[in-house]
């Protein structure tokens, strides 16, 4: 039984301690938008499946490893020799700002492919299907990849949910309305930052949850609207914030819960990812949740 089928891009990410230009010392690890959700709802103990495609190099292990470990099933994941794992680098400019450099042009992850979508869906139809707008950025395999996952998820009845993600790296807002809203219309839940929803235009999915950074997110459904404020929290790194905020939203999802609850259980895990450095690695178990109700400076024994 499959809860969360994710598809797209992870790369090998370095991360700087100070400006690239003065070279220093990077810590090297992975990230990539979906693997991040992936990793995010398995350790809340969903079962995700994640595919996508990475080089026939140590980057790639790395990677696969890196999945493998946090409980993300790779099975449908493909290994190519023709082109190298991609990498971003994140140069953290102030406390919380941070520069992303990509180096992933033509890179495995863009080779991305229907063959890879149907392999994952051949091995068990998922309640939710994720994708995000950053992998139709990345070439048309991956755009077709995307189609064919939202496509084949509408017809084997699973939700499913798409966030925009805008990365003007990669293109231009105006591109991504053109190829992102034709999309929606088979799209059950929209996730988007307040900035983004202009690139969604009108629509019609039932489910658009809205996120507002450090204001908290929205969910609009069913002609109502909730809201909940974000916890407050030391910033150590924003970087990964929405997509633990999708983790947590989908996990309550999976679980049942109302509007409201989901809101509030995308908002915890986003406190988690903002208060601990790196994209994913401080993402919460369903223990560590119940930590947030604690007083700052409380050491638990
Ligand atoms: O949300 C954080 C991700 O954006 C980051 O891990 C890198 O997937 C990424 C991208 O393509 O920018």
């Amino acid at each position: 039984m499959t809860d969360v089928l994710t598809l797209g891009e992870t790369m090998g990410a370095f991360r700087a301690a100070g400006p690239f230009r003065l070279g220093g010392t990077a810590e090297l690890t992975v990230a990539g938008a979906e693997s991040n959700v992936a990793i995010g709802l398995a350790r809340l103990g969903h079962a995700v499946r994640w595919t996508g495609v990475t080089g026939a190099d140590e980057i790639g292990s790395l990677v696969r490893r890196t999945l493998l470990a946090e409980q993300v099933d790779v099975q449908a994941a493909r290994i190519t020799p023709d082109a190298s794992t991609g990498l971003i680098l994140f140069e953290p400019r102030t406390a919380d700002i941070t520069r992303v450099l990509y180096y992933r042009r033509g890179s495995a992850g863009s080779r991305l492919s229907v063959e890879d979508v149907r392999r994952a869906f051949d091995l068990g139809v998922p309640r939710i299907v994720h994708v995000t707008g950053i992998t139709p950025a990345l070439s048309e395999s991956a755009l077709a990849a995307v189609t064919e996952a939202i496509d084949l998820g509408r017809q084997a009845g699973s939700t499913v949910s798409l966030d925009v993600n805008f990365r003007s790296k990669l293109w231009t807002a105006a591109q991504a309305a053109e190829t992102l809203r034709p999309l929606l219309e088979n799209v059950d839940v929209l996730i988007a930052s307040d900035d983004e929803l202009p690139i969604a235009g009108d629509h019609e999915v039932p489910e658009v949850v809205v996120k507002h950074g450090a204001d908290g997110a929205t969910v609009h459904a069913q002609s109502r609207s909730w809201s909940a404020e974000a916890h407050r929290v030391t910033v150590a790194d924003t970087t990964g914030a929405g997509d633990a905020f999708v983790a947590g939203y989908l996990s309550a999802r999976l679980d049942g819960l109302e509007p409201g609850d989901r809101v509030r259980r995308g908002n915890a895990v986003a406190a988690f990812a903002v208060a601990t450095p790196g994209d994913w690695q401080g993402l919460p178990t369903r223990t560590d949740l119940e930590l947030l109700d604690l007083q700052a400076g409380s050491t638990v024994r």
